[in-house]
């Protein structure tokens, strides 16, 4: 028999190619080096540094299953969970900001958008000099996107788009402003937007006070009679299978993601068990800290199998939507389920933010409910499995 491989169980490493061991360990050494000497600071300051993006660029980070052409380094989808995987292992926050700027807004501008539209923004996304957003969620319409109320009216030559889009990533930094709204041209249909930073009526306020994810820059869009010509109009793509199509890679990459936070409190209470000493013994010498560690291992390693089967069939083009809710759902709440037990392992210890655990328990709350909440993905597996939806 073989030897077990304990912080591999299932062999992930192994079942990987060379170019994309390339990619893991650049993003790994980038998160090492740039991220994790960063994150206490901007943690506690609440303060999102947009020069991330500039430097993720310049590793070519950003948007990497977009083709060469357009400044994409055309990876597959294993690269892309791979690269979420690693800067998450630092921060939720930022694998948000990296995850925004290449499934949310790279991604529709390169699978919807026109040539005119490729050309202008994709090479300044993918170098990090221009920061992207993406508007879909409203105050009054989050679960149910469906009920936005931001219209787009037709003007001569152009629209004119006015609502608010609430608890939108990147907005406050952003220059790009990907957002979906109702437009009366099209029968009502939803239609997908793209705005600069700067045209008459767009503002985007940061939203304070966040106890979660405080590294990213969180805000709202507030488009007050926004008039834009007929180029900002992404051409090919109606109803709500456009927003979705994006938040597919998205959630894909959030599933690998939560496993990098999850693998980082793993990691942390396994040493800190075995450095501390209680009733005379390390605790990672006792049955119940041994269990607690052997339950993170198999969620970790069982959804990272998952996670990488569900990578292969994308690239394959085999992938259905209902994957990525199963992994997306599973892995996240796992994951938290991982990090409030590394938090407990690690006793008073445990709530300081040197110590990392409940920072990433913080993040893994919100994790949990964007993209989709734990329990929408719970209806959306059991609209496929009975036939009937239970949204309402
Ligand atoms: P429903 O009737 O199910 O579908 C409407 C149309 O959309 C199509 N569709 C999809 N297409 C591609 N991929 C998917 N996953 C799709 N799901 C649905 C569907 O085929 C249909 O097309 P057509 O042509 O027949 O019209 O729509 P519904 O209104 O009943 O939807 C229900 C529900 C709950 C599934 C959906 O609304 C949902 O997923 N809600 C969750 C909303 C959500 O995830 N919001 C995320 C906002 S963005 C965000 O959180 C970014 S955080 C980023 C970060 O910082 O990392
Ligand atoms: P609600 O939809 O009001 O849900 C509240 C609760 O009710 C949840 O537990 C939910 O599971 C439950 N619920 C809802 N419907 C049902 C039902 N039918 N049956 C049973 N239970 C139900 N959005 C963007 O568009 N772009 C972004 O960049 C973005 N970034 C975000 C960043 C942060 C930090 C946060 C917190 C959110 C972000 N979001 C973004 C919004 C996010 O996608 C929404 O918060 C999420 O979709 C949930 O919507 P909601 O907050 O309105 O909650």
């Amino acid at each position: 028999m073989a030897s077990f491989c304990w912080d591999d169980p299932l062999l992930v490493d192994a079942q990987l190619d060379e170019d994309e061991r390339m990619i893991r360990d650049t993003a790994r050494a980038f998160a090492a080096d740039r991220l994790a000497p960063r994150i206490v600071d901007a943690y506690t300051q609440e303060r999102t540094d947009p020069a991330i993006f500039a430097e993720m660029g310049s590793l070519g980070l950003l948007g990497v299953t977009v083709p060469e052409d357009y400044g994409g380094i055309g990876a597959g989808y294993v690269s892309y969970g791979l690269i979420a995987r690693e800067i998450e292992r630092v921060d939720s926050g930022y694998r948000s900001m990296m995850s925004v700027q290449s499934s949310l807004v790279m991604y529709p501008i390169y699978a919807y958008g026109s040539e005119a539209q490729r050309r202008k923004y994709l090479p300044k996304l993918a170098s990090g000099e221009w920061i992207g957003c993406f508007g879909l969620t409203e105050p009054e319409a989050g679960s149910d996107p469906g009920a936005m109320k931001t219209r787009a009216e037709r003007i001569d030559g152009g629209y004119r788009l006015r609502g608010s889009k609430m608890w939108i990533s990147n907005s406050p930094v952003a220059d790009v402003f990907v957002v979906w709204a109702k437009s009366d041209a099209h029968g009502g249909a939803i239609r997908g937007f793209v705005l600069d930073k700067g045209q008459k009526g767009l503002s985007a306020p940061k939203i304070d006070g966040k106890l979660s994810l405080r590294a990213s820059v969180t805000g709202e869009i507030v488009m007050d009679g926004v008039e834009v010509s007929d180029e900002a109009l992404l051409p090919d793509v109606e109803g709500l299978k456009g927003p979705f199509g994006c938040l597919n890679r998205a959630r894909y990459g959030i599933a690998w993601g939560v496993l990098g936070a999850a693998e980082d409190c793993w990691l942390r209470a396994r040493g800190y068990g075995l450095d501390r000493k209680q009733f005379g013994r390390p605790l990672a010498g006792t049955q119940l800290y041994q269990k607690k560690l052997a339950d993170m291992q198999t969620e970790i390693a069982l959804g990272l199998q998952a996670a990488l089967r569900v990578g292969r069939l994308m690239d394959e083009g085999r992938a259905a939507p209902e994957m990525i809710s199963l992994i997306k759902r599973n892995n996240c709440g796992k994951a938290l389920d991982i990090a409030r037990m590394a938090r407990d392992m690690h006793g008073g210890n445990g709530i300081q933010i040197g110590y990392a655990v409940m920072r990433h328990a913080q993040n893994l709350e919100t994790v949990n409910t964007y993209e989709g909440t734990h329990d929408v993905h719970a209806l959306i597996l059991g609209r496929a499995q009975t036939g009937v939806q239970a949204f309402f």
